[in-house]
């Protein structure tokens, strides 16, 4: 919940429209001290130009209202080195050895990077010497960040962890978040896949020009990114994030095993906290909601990676012992690079395994962890998977594969890592697990499908259907013009029956 209100609740306020006056930062937000920057207004424009002072400002750059002597780094955009060079000569500024003139896509990068980054010859602005003989290369034109193609579909796009959008994509998470709630799949959809498409970008959107030839974003979408680059914030997301209904399901679903339909009954009945709720006779829980409630305060703290590695030492332990030939691979956030999850995803699978062994290994790992006592909840589900089903037509599908949903008493290292004890005292920590169970030669299939993210695994089987007449789910992928299943043995091979470019799990959190 954190996370995505940051951007939102901080401390911004709706600020007077004068940015271009003389707002110089105190001296203590000063966290380059090597760099005293001043970026050109000609081509540039007031507005963007105050926008990228007030920006570079607040990263910890010092920027100069005006060019003097103490200037380094001179920053411009649409101008060569000689238009720079001419314009200082009409300011009747004699430019010295030592000063940077630089394209604004250096400043750019720094913004993304919070801090100088590298110089090189593609920010460097070229001065041309007519005066001088020898014919120098032209200026390089080089094409806004925001031309160069990009994908409708996120499964032809490289979304690392790296994002350059939080303050546009968390709006929109919430916005997503909150159609979903009021279970409009349409609205939910712009709202997603803007914020997908804004996490794939490599720059920083800084004004209404760089969403030029973007995709996903449309009318409604750019008109809350234009409120955002002008006021810091949206009034729509502002009223979201207040509004009593986004609050109370975002707490209720909170709860595992709480979902839209209980959050709804809940909240139609009154209900405005967790405590009324718990502490209501009349209420009924489902078995998995009383395991939710019994152990909310670990299961709302974040799975850390830490965690994730002990849980999945314990997993491997575990289906060693029975199966020794299986592969145990962790998916989902954490196989994306993710440092925190809700829960951590497992995959396993095994070569020499018989149907009927392969069926019995769930059962077996949560009687051996049973015994243990490390079992605080388990749903196990037992397989519905056909050899010969064509997969799903629905892009949300579940999956068929036997599975359990776990939650584990993860007990902390004995020797104190030195971490402050954040569970009440008690020596262990209630982690959600996931384990999915697969045959051998679909692994590649359910390995692609639990790896995600959600708007990954939407965009691959969309991209399936629409252009290439072929249907994708966490089993298999069938050609529909050929009337045959494809098989792989890796996720690369999936991605090249789909003719598409491999994307590195990193690359998935769309
Ligand atoms: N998945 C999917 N469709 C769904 C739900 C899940 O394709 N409706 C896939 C994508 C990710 C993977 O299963 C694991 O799901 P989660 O654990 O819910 O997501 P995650 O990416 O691991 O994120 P988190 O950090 O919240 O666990
Ligand atoms: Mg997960």
């Amino acid at each position: 919940m954190d996370s995505l209100c940051m951007a939102h609740l901080g401390p911004r306020k709706k600020r007077p429209r004068q940015m271009g006056g003389s707002m110089a930062s105190p001296p203590q937000d000063i966290k380059f001290r090597d760099l005293v920057l001043f970026i050109l207004e000609k081509k540039m424009g007031t507005t963007r130009r105050a926008f990228l002072m007030e920006l570079a400002r607040r990263k910890g750059f010092r920027v100069e209202n005006e060019l003097s002597d103490s200037v380094t780094h001179i920053v411009a955009e649409n101008n060569s080195g000689s238009d720079v060079l001419e314009w200082l000569q009409v300011q009747n500024i004699k430019a010295s050895s030592q000063l940077e003139l630089l394209d604004v896509s250096w400043l750019i990068e720094c913004m993304r990077a919070g801090k100088p980054v590298e110089m090189t010859g593609q920010h460097q602005l070229v001065v041309r010497r007519d005066d001088s003989g020898s014919p120098s290369p032209e200026p390089q034109e080089t094409p806004p960040l925001a031309l160069r193609k990009v994908s409708p579909y996120a499964c032809q796009r490289r979304t690392t962890l790296n994002n350059c959008n939080r303050l546009f994509t968390d709006a929109f998470d919430v916005l997503a978040e909150d159609c979903e709630f009021r279970e409009n799949e349409g609205s939910y959809l712009v709202f997603a896949r803007a914020a997908s498409v804004l996490k794939s970008l490599p720059f920083t959107i800084i004004s209404m020009k760089d969403t030029e030839g973007i995709p996903c974003l449309g009318d409604k979408v750019k008109s809350i990114i234009e409120e955002i680059i002008e006021d810091g914030e949206s009034s729509e997301v502002k009223a979201v994030l207040n509004n009593e209904r986004y609050q109370s399901f975002k707490l209720f679903t909170s709860v595992f095993g709480v979902g839209l339909k209980t959050s709804e009954k809940w909240f139609r009945m009154g209900f405005r906290t967790l405590s009324k709720i718990k502490s209501d006779t009349t209420l009924k829980f489902t078995r998995m909601q009383k395991a939710g409630f019994l152990y909310y305060e670990d299961l709302v703290s974040c799975v850390t990676k830490a965690e994730a590695e002990a849980v999945s030492v314990l997993v491997k332990e575990a289906v060693w012992a029975f199966l020794p030939d299986a592969f145990v691979t962790v998916t989902g956030g954490f196989r994306r690079g993710k440092k925190i999850g809700h829960d951590v995803d497992f995959l396993i699978t095994s070569p020499g395994a018989t149907e009927e062994e392969e069926q019995q290994l769930l059962p077996k790992v949560m009687n051996l962890w049973e015994k243990k006592g490390w079992l605080l909840y388990c749903d196990l589900v037992e397989s519905t998977f056909e050899k010969f089903k064509l997969p799903s037509r629905k892009v949300d599908a579940l999956d068929h594969f036997q599975k359990c949903f776990l939650i584990l008493k993860l007990h902390h290292p004995s020797v104190d890592s030195g971490q402050p004890d954040l569970q009440g005292g008690k020596p262990w920590k209630a982690i959600r697990v996931d384990l999915v169970m697969c045959p051998y030669e679909r692994r590649a299939f359910a390995l692609l499908g639990w790896t995600g993210s959600r708007q990954f695994e939407r965009d691959l089987r969309r991209y399936a259907t629409h252009e290439r007449k072929m249907m994708l789910d966490n089993h298999a992928l069938y050609d529909k013009t050929k009337r045959i299943f494809l098989k792989a043995e890796s996720e690369e091979e999936i991605f090249a029956h789909l003719g598409l470019d491999y994307i590195d799990p990193w690359e998935r959190n769309a």
